[in-house]
């Protein structure tokens, strides 16, 4: 018998900077309600899925930005999506900023993922690897994307957790674009990759790559799910944010590398796909058959050098 697991894409249109947690949580819920009617058992939400996308304003004190930030998951905000998620027995994928405070007394900023079981327990919170953009302000830029100084990268790396029935990962939107994100996940057997994404489409560093950010969104996850075998379930933010377009396109890709359903709008829109956990050992089994095939004692570059070495 074929594992099925439901999964629903649940992407945002915009966020403003004006619009209370209380607001947003509300749309997170109605697209429960959506996915409990399809016979969703897991709903993805987008990266920074309870506020607007706060690294495109620099702000010169970083504590001024401490309320873009949860403290701690589930809160008093987010308490009515997790017993609403529990009722109905879907489990969730949640992105946000988390603000934590060390034994130490330091305090660390990470941009996140929590996987919700079906039953309210928490099974992980990622931490983004790949943290892109830029650390200091950019007089120049009609809009920041200040990650690099609002979020630290995490040092934990990709896990895998069993959940759902099924091996799950989760990666946020930069990393959907390093075949390592994809890989390491894969070498701990992944069957299903979660993903929040949000891209503006104005790409500032070089305008001409704005054209194409729907087919680099495609192209990286579709070879990602393919090349390891995998679901991978890309969930965005899009429409007009405080005057920065984004991209959506949010879209369930098979491990195939096909792309089984899609985000037709720029707003709120539940993309549902029956996933059928088995079609990954197609894959895993023969093309990918890493244990088979790879040949790790000469890879040893993607692990022990960052940039490019040139030949002498
Ligand atoms: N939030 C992101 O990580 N966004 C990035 C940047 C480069 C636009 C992305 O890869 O989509």
């Amino acid at each position: 018998m074929s594992r099925i697991l439901t999964v629903g894409a649940a992407q945002l249109g915009p966020i403003q900077r004006n619009h209370s947690r209380a607001s947003v949580v509300e749309r997170l819920i109605v697209l429960l309600h959506q996915a409990a009617d399809h016979g969703v058992q897991l709903v993805v939400y987008p990266e920074l899925a309870l506020t607007t996308f706060f690294p495109r304003w620099y702000l010169d004190d970083i504590t001024e930005a401490d309320h873009w930030y949860e403290t701690s998951m589930p809160n008093a905000a987010t308490q009515p999506l997790f017993d609403e998620a529990k009722r109905l027995a879907i489990g969730f994928c949640l992105g946000y900023a988390l603000l934590e405070t060390a034994a130490d007394g330091t305090r660390h900023r990470h941009n996140v993922q929590t996987l919700v079981e079906r039953d309210g327990s928490i099974v992980a919170t990622y931490r983004k690897v790949h943290i892109p953009g830029h650390e200091h302000y950019e007089p120049d830029r009609p809009f920041q994307h200040a990650e690099r100084y609002y979020f630290e990268p995490s040092s934990e790396g990709f896990g895998v957790w069993r959940a759902f029935g099924s091996l799950i990962g989760m990666m946020i939107c930069n990393d959907r674009r390093w075949p390592e994100s994809y890989r390491v996940m894969g070498l701990q057997g992944v069957e299903m990759i979660l993903c929040g994404y949000n891209t503006p489409i104005h790409y500032v560093p070089d305008p001409g790559q704005d054209i194409l950010q729907g087919f680099h969104n495609a192209l990286v996850m579709q070879s990602g799910a393919y090349q390891n075998g995998t679901w991978v379930v890309g969930v965005a933010k899009g429409g007009v944010e405080e005057g920065v377009d984004s991209l959506a396109q949010s879209m369930i890709v098979a491990p195939s590398g096909q792309i089984v359903a899609q985000a037709l709008t720029t707003d709120d829109e539940l993309v549902v796909a029956r996933c059928d956990l088995d079609w990954c050992a197609k894959y895993k089994g023969t093309l990918f058959d890493f244990d088979r095939y790879r040949r790790p004692e000469v890879y040893g570059r993607i692990t022990s050098q960052r940039g490019v070495e040139l030949p002498g």
